[in-house]
């Protein structure tokens, strides 16, 4: 009997070994892979196949520089956004309807926290960029989704044809 146990033991024990070390994986900390999610307003872009750059400003005054841009479909844009005021802002590109929805939702939350490809927050002074690839035509904007600025009229337009 307790030969049985052991040989059962032995058994058990060779069975396990014969499983070899799993290799564990080290994930590398790259950068975050490009999001693949297509959006009515285009998909996150490739920096490398950045095809044109924009500068946007932003300031204490609610508004962005500039605030209209005309872009060709297909292009991948590479934009530069740059703080030059005192307090926090952030570039976030959607649909009218889903920037007024979500501008709404942070008015009610304020320290919702939300980061996405198509948003560039910017603190104080600093520079942040954002690469989005334009795949679709239509009407679509760009706004400050901190609390009362999109209210402020802190809003872009974007033509894409
Ligand atoms: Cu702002």
């Amino acid at each position: 009997m307790i030969r049985t146990i052991a040989t059962a033991i032995a058994l058990a024990t060779l069975s396990l070994a014969a499983y070899p070390h799993g290799e564990v994986k080290h994930a590398k900390k790259a950068a975050k892979p490009i999001s693949t999610e297509e959006k009515v307003f285009g998909r996150e872009g490739d920096p490398k196949k950045a095809s044109r750059t924009v500068k946007v400003d932003m300031s204490d005054k609610l508004r962005f520089t500039p605030d209209s841009l005309t872009i060709k479909r297909g292009e991948t844009v590479k934009f530069v956004v740059k703080n030059r005021g005192k307090l926090m802002h952030e570039m976030v590109l959607g649909t009218m309807q889903e920037l007024k929805e979500h501008a709404a939702m942070m008015l009610k939350h304020p320290t919702m926290e939300h980061d996405e490809p198509y948003m560039a927050h910017v603190a104080p002074g600093k520079t942040e960029t954002m690469v989005w690839q334009f795949t679709k035509a239509g009407e679509f904007y760009f706004g400050c989704l901190v609390p009362g600025h999109f209210e402020g009229g802190m809003v872009g337009k974007i033509i894409v044809k």
